[in-house]
């Protein structure tokens, strides 16, 4: 780089400080320090004068931002796997290429997942709660605070991608069966190491499974894919797992559900109107139905690291005139 203009890499939330030292050495940085989501003429005045944008899930750059963008912005290096909140093609219209940061908060998300299936039907949350200094504990019961078993039930998994595989194989080791719903099936050995069963209907995996969880990404073919009807197709028994995106299940018609005690109870990590949480949801976790959490599936400091590692590399092979890794294409269906 020596000699040539550091990019004008605008950055717009607080990083993990190793990756902002990094990103001061090698870029003309202009980092968010104070953590503060920037306003949308923040953003547009970003995007008029940046050579590279770092947007968070908590940025939407949609078509009319896009459109406003300076000559300059050729890379939107995503801060996050999923990219539902940028629209891709309108950036692809324009020249725009646009990364995100897979496999590196596979793992950690799967296993968030994988905390949540454990802590819903197990009333984790409920019984947490209750040690809360008032006494209210009267000491250990046989019939109280029952939850449900785990092992030997059976989880449908919407969306058998990396996340979603990464699930299977933890709940696999809980002796859970591995059920699951995808566009295809995956790799014949895949299927075969999870013992995995195939569902092509949704409707009919949905209507036989005693947990569900949400691994797939959000997309237009996937805005309430858990519509009213399909929730409706769920057991009175059965637990929602969604550690995704929350535009995926139809949120309200799930409230509705939960309240007239028509499914026993999910666990919500993202939400339809982040980070607006509907109180209804929240009133429901004050009663154990629910266990919700600030969307946290890959909060761990070492997923942080290696995300905006990845957001480094992206943004160095892009500016070094290369394919940058993890280029995110516009969706063809
Ligand atoms: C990120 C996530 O932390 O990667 C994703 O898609 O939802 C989270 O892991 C968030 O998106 C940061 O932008």
């Amino acid at each position: 780089m020596a000699g040539k203009k550091k990019p004008l890499v605008v950055i717009t939330r607080k990083l993990p400080d190793q990756v902002e030292t990094r990103m001061r050495e090698l870029f003309d940085a202009r980092l968010n320090l104070e953590d503060r989501p920037l306003t949308q003429p923040e953003l547009v005045a970003a995007v008029k004068e940046a050579d590279v944008l770092v947007p968070t899930v908590t940025d939407r750059i949609d078509e009319a931002l896009i459109e406003q963008a300076g000559e300059n912005l050729k890379l939107i290096a995503n801060f996050g796997n999923g990219v539902d909140k940028i629209d891709v093609a309108a950036a692809a219209r324009k020249g725009i290429t646009v990364t995100n940061t897979p496999n590196v908060l596979t793992e950690d998300t799967a296993d968030m997942t994988m905390a949540l299936i454990l802590a819903v039907p197990r009333r984790l949350a409920e019984g947490a709660n209750v040690l809360d200094g008032s006494g209210k504990w009267a000491g250990w019961s046989p019939t109280w605070m029952l939850g449900r078993r785990i092992w030997g039930k059976r989880l449908g998994i919407v969306g058998m991608g990396r996340i979603g595989t990464a699930v299977a194989r933890r709940a696999k080791a809980f002796g859970l069966s591995i059920h699951y719903h995808n566009r295809n099936h995956v790799m014949r050995e895949l299927e075969d190491e999870l013992e995995a069963t195939y569902w092509d209907s949704l409707d009919q995996m949905l209507a036989r499974m005693d947990i569900i969880s949400v691994n797939c990404p959000s997309t237009p073919a996937t805005f309430h894919l858990l519509s009213a009807r399909r929730l409706a197709l769920l057991q009175p028994t059965a637990y929602l797992v969604n550690t995704a995106r929350g535009d995926i299940i139809d949120e309200e018609a799930l409230i509705k559900l939960l309240q007239d005690g028509r499914v026993a109870g999910a666990g919500l990590d993202v939400f339809e109107n982040e980070p607006v949480v509907n109180p209804k949801l929240v009133k429901l976790a004050a009663k154990g139905k629910v266990v919700i959490l600030p969307h946290m599936g890959s909060a761990t400091i070492e997923g942080r690291i290696d995300m905006g590692e990845k957001v480094i590399i992206n943004i160095r092979t892009f500016i070094d005139g290369h394919r940058p890794p993890d280029r995110v294409l516009p969706l063809r269906y």
